[in-house]
């Protein structure tokens, strides 16, 4: 074999091949659909139903808009799927992926090597996150950050010698992925009915559910407290001794973007500081910027060991996901030999080239800073102004540019809707049709916009929704 680089064919840094784009060949709508229906499962799908009604192809996108195939325009509530941080068409992370394909497409991180990319990363992640995050491992997505928070949890407490601290608490309707440690950490019981093996030693408590599940006369604060209160009998019930961890999203957000009040996490804290309990932050959707702080734990003022990071990382314009340790966590990890645990793309140069580019624009750009000063109050005061004294809008929840939506009977009496998730459903397709991507969770809207949305488009947004909300009361009979 010949190794002689004359004749290798490099990609040139000129005009794409001609070949490139008659890869990205254009179908009309129905070839696309039945293509699709003859060939593609698509994820948390009823591919029945959605074959018979054919499936939205997005066919390209900008700044917070997207297009589909039929040339609508579309905006998109959602940020994808929490994920496009810094919006859509940013060729600075185009770039990056583009030269790092180029110098060093692919090499791994075991076996003694490293690269600079993955590098860069991680020093410019130790400069973001909190002081005592200063180690990071890579994966390629959220729930495999979760499944790695598993095992370095578990690794943390054998060097500790206490090996019986097996048992991982976490919360009913929490959202940890969907691997199977990701499946069972989380609380979707939709999810568990269709898992049969399951993880060991996984418990869960409720969740903060204020508007929900509250009930008599209890301050929003007072049940916080409480739902909080139950981690610590649930220690108390299975034995300090046995207990590894406590692992929650700072707010949900596949959930229902739940929102806790201010007294929920600083007696999880507590409690976890109390036992000898490791804390663990999902920060997957938290994370970057969406609260207006960096990490979503610094907006409810808590200091979790470890965070699981993914989504707004490389906002989504490839795949990566991280855990980041604290320096108690990483110096056991670090001081007491192997840690068997790596994926072929642990810190794989390519994402680490865009996550760099990534992070420098929410960096450089100010983009978190306007989030916390500018766009994210703006954003909330506009839905309250909006919703306040709807006759479905119960409860608004939400900082920064994220926020959830709850649709209610009697708002007032905090009396849900008996057919919730068909009542989301009917405004879900409301906003569907009037170009607006917001996602419904039973009865619950929920809204993630890209972080680079202006305060126009915010309007934008929220004048859709309140079209698409009007419109499901008026289906309901309501006014
Ligand atoms: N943790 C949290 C908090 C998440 O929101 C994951 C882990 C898993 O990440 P990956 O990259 O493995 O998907 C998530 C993912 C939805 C929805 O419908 C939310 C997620 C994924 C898919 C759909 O809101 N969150």
């Amino acid at each position: 074999m010949s190794y002689r680089t004359e004749e290798v064919a490099y990609v040139q840094p000129a005009q794409p091949a001609a070949s490139a784009q008659a890869a990205q060949q254009k179908r009309s709508t129905a070839e696309y659909r039945a293509l699709d229906a003859a060939h593609h499962i698509h994820p948390f799908s009823d591919m029945g139903s959605l074959n018979r009604s054919g499936s939205r192809v997005i066919v390209k996108a900008q700044g917070v808009y997207l297009w589909d195939s039929d040339d609508n325009k579309i905006i998109d509530g959602m940020a994808g799927l929490w994920c496009v941080n810094v919006g859509y068409g940013r060729k600075e992370l185009a770039d990056a992926a583009y030269r790092q394909m180029q110098e060093l497409p692919f090499y791994n991180t075991f076996f003694k090597t490293t690269h600079p990319p993955v590098i860069e990363l991680s020093a410019l992640l130790a400069e973001l996150a909190p002081e005592p995050f200063n180690h990071f491992f890579y994966c390629n997505s959220g729930s495999e950050g979760n499944d790695t928070v598993l095992r370095i949890v578990h690794q943390y407490w054998a060097t500790q010698g206490k090996h019986s601290k097996k048992f991982v608490i976490s919360r009913k309707n929490g959202y940890h992925g969907s691997t199977i440690a990701g499946g069972t950490l989380g609380g979707m019981g939709y999810m568990h009915e269709q898992m049969p093996s399951k993880v060991e030693n996984i418990v869960h408590i409720d969740q903060p559910y204020f508007f929900g599940e509250a009930e008599g006369n209890l301050t929003p604060e007072e049940f916080a407290l409480a739902r909080a209160q139950q981690l610590e009998a649930k220690i108390l019930e299975i034995g300090a001794d046995n207990v590894a961890a406590f692992i929650g999203e700072p707010f949900q957000g596949a959930g229902g973007v739940i929102f806790p009040a201010s007294t929920y996490w600083p007696e999880i804290q507590r409690i976890c500081r109390k036992y000898d309990i490791l804390l663990v932050a999902d920060e997957v959707i938290g994370g970057f910027g969406r609260t207006g702080e960096w990490f979503a734990h610094q907006h409810f003022g808590f200091e979790p060991d470890l965070i699981t990071l993914a989504k707004g990382l490389t906002s989504g314009y490839v795949p990566m996901g991280a855990v980041g340790l604290h320096d108690r966590v990483a110096k056991a990890i670090i001081e007491n030999g192997d840690f068997n645990h790596g994926l072929t793309y642990s810190g794989h140069p390519v994402a680490a080239a865009v996550a760099v580019a990534n992070l420098k624009l929410l960096r450089d750009d100010k983009i978190v800073e306007r989030v916390k000063t500018d766009t994210g109050p703006y954003f909330q005061k506009k839905l309250r102004d909006t919703f306040a004294n709807h006759p479905i809008i119960g409860e608004i929840s939400g900082a920064g540019l994220v926020a959830g939506l709850q649709l209610a009977e009697d708002p007032k009496a905090r009396k849900r809707f008996a057919n919730g998730g068909e009542v989301g459903t009917i405004c879900r397709d409301f906003c569907f049709n009037g170009n607006l991507i917001m996602r419904a969770t039973g009865d619950r809207m929920l809204l993630s916009p890209p972080l680079v949305i202006n305060k126009l488009e915010i309007d934008e947004i929220v004048a859709k929704a309140k079209y698409a909300i009007d419109a499901t009361a008026q289906q309901l009979g309501i006014s």
